[in-house]
């Protein structure tokens, strides 16, 4: 494997044995996984970090089967992993400590959708793809839409506080979660939040779960904000010679003040990516932003006008609208693919998550390019260009490259950060951006945070090892 994870301490023997115990008088040898064969189904996820197979697997099926599982796992000491999905990109839910993994993806039951209320209420293991229809049905909508929406479920998009394209107009999934049922690593059971839209009582517990990686509680059950849904879209595809016209194009239109609901650029390998999916795009194009905009449908109309004209001005060769829904649906397939598809370009991928102020996107792309030619190592770009929002991939085959594409991943970050940016926009810290949290973040608010997570969690087993730097950045950086 490419980057190693530093062997982290694993449960004693005797441990591991104590709470397959425990958990199998709980919840009954049905619900437990102990084989090394069904463990190995739990140990990894979508992200670059490698597998690490658990000691037990729980298939949990209502919050008193994680309750019960829990307080097996807290006295016995060993730690526990909760995973909806698996389908996170930043190895939020691969087990690195060994331990309990909790899978919540059968509790998928969507519990309520009120239209009088607009909310819905949801058990963690909901595809975010059946919300989506099932909402959509009453002429509601739930706007987030990480590409894996088809795979990934509501439990895991609220661990990493997950994103997706419409993020530009409507905001991440954080500001779509009024309250929380959650179970803490001691069993105690937390209702957060409210099912008002508005209310300020309290400290936000609530926007502090969201985006902690399963790190502090395990959620239950979910109180999301729905809103109704957009009556026209209207989707563009504005080609560009290259991709720093395209990058100009987009601090253009956010400084017009131009807010489609979307706003993705593909650089050269992505834009040829779609084509391969069957994509048309003229061959001068070597650059993309899809862009799509919401609302009434003459709304739209003026909308996509003044898109078309500030994407002129920057530069673009054509600005194309998309004719029915069927062409809609196999752009963003395309675009939704990007991910496996950059994977299989290469026999390494790293992906990043990178966010910059949207004026710094043309200079991140420079930057990119810059590194990409001092290193040697093949990278490439797209993502949600509307945030400043970026997945630069790093692509390599030969194993011995890997200095370089260190060297090159603490370029990209310090630039990140010199340009007043931010590490993670959608994906999470988990394994994969620990050991850099302190380029980001003071040792003062790290040791906050610190504080936060002994509160929840003083023995320090609930997702051990993810988010908290476990070296020094020096040693990330040698
Ligand atoms: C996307 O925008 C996802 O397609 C995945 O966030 C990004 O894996 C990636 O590079
Ligand atoms: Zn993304």
């Amino acid at each position: 494997e490419m980057r190693q994870h530093p062997t982290f301490p694993r449960p004693s023997a005797s441990a591991i044995d104590k709470a397959r115990r425990l958990l199998e008088r709980a919840l009954g040898p049905s619900k437990v996984i102990t084989s090394a064969d069904g463990c190995a189904a739990y140990a990894g996820d979508e992200s670059d970090q490698p597998p690490v197979s658990p000691d037990a697997v729980v298939l949990a099926s209502s919050a008193a089967d994680i309750e019960k599982a829990v307080r097996a796992a807290s006295e016995a000491e060993v730690p526990v992993v909760p995973r909806a999905a698996g389908s996170g990109k930043s190895g939020g839910a691969v087990p690195v400590g060994g331990g309990i993994v909790i899978a919540t993806i059968g509790m998928n039951s969507i519990k309520e959708i009120s239209r009088e209320e607009q909310i819905a209420v949801v058990e963690p293991g909901v595809i975010l793809a059946d919300l989506h229809a099932a909402v959509e049905a009453e002429g509601l909508f739930y706007p987030p839409d990480p590409n894996s929406l088809k795979m990934c479920a509501l439990g895991g998009n609220i661990a990493e506080n997950a994103a997706g394209p419409r993020a530009f107009k409507y905001g991440v999934t954080r500001e779509y979660v009024l309250g929380l049922d959650a179970i803490l690593i001691d069993g105690t059971r937390l209702r957060t939040g409210r099912r008002t839209v508005k209310g300020v009582t309290g400290y936000d517990v609530t926007a502090l779960l969201v985006g902690s990686e399963g790190t502090l509680a395990i959620t239950t059950e979910a109180t999301l904000r729905l809103i109704a849904k957009p009556p026209s879209v209207m989707t563009l595809l504005c080609l560009f010679p290259d991709v720093r016209a395209s990058g100009r194009a987009v601090s253009a239109l956010v400084a017009a003040g131009v807010v489609p609901r979307c706003l993705e650029l593909l650089d050269r390998p992505t834009l040829d990516a779609v084509r391969a999916r069957g994509v048309g795009v003229d061959e001068r194009a070597g650059a993309m932003l899809i862009i799509e905009v919401d609302g009434e449908p003459a709304d739209c109309e003026v909308q996509a006008e003044r898109v078309g004209e500030v994407c002129m001005d920057a530069g673009a060769l054509d600005v194309l609208v998309a004719q029915d829904e069927a062409q809609r649906e196999r752009l963003w397939e395309a675009r939704r693919q990007l991910s496996p598809t950059t994977r299989a370009m290469a026999r390494y991928k790293i992906s990043e998550d990178v966010v910059v102020p949207r004026d710094k996107i043309p200079a991140l792309l420079d930057e990119v390019a810059e590194i990409s030619a001092a290193t040697g190592v093949r990278m490439l770009t797209y993502g949600h260009a509307g945030d400043g929002n970026l997945h630069v991939n790093l692509l390599w085959n030969d194993p011995d490259l890997v200095p370089q594409v260190e060297t090159a991943l603490s370029r990209l970050f310090r630039a990140v950060i010199g340009m007043r940016g931010t590490l993670s926009g959608e994906h999470g810290i988990g394994t994969s951006k620990a050991d850099f949290l302190a380029l980001e973040q003071s040792p003062e608010l790290i040791a906050i945070e610190r504080k936060i997570k002994a509160l929840f969690d003083p023995k320090g087993l609930l997702n051990p090892h993810k988010i908290f730097p476990r070296r020094t950045l020096e040693a990330a950086e040698r």
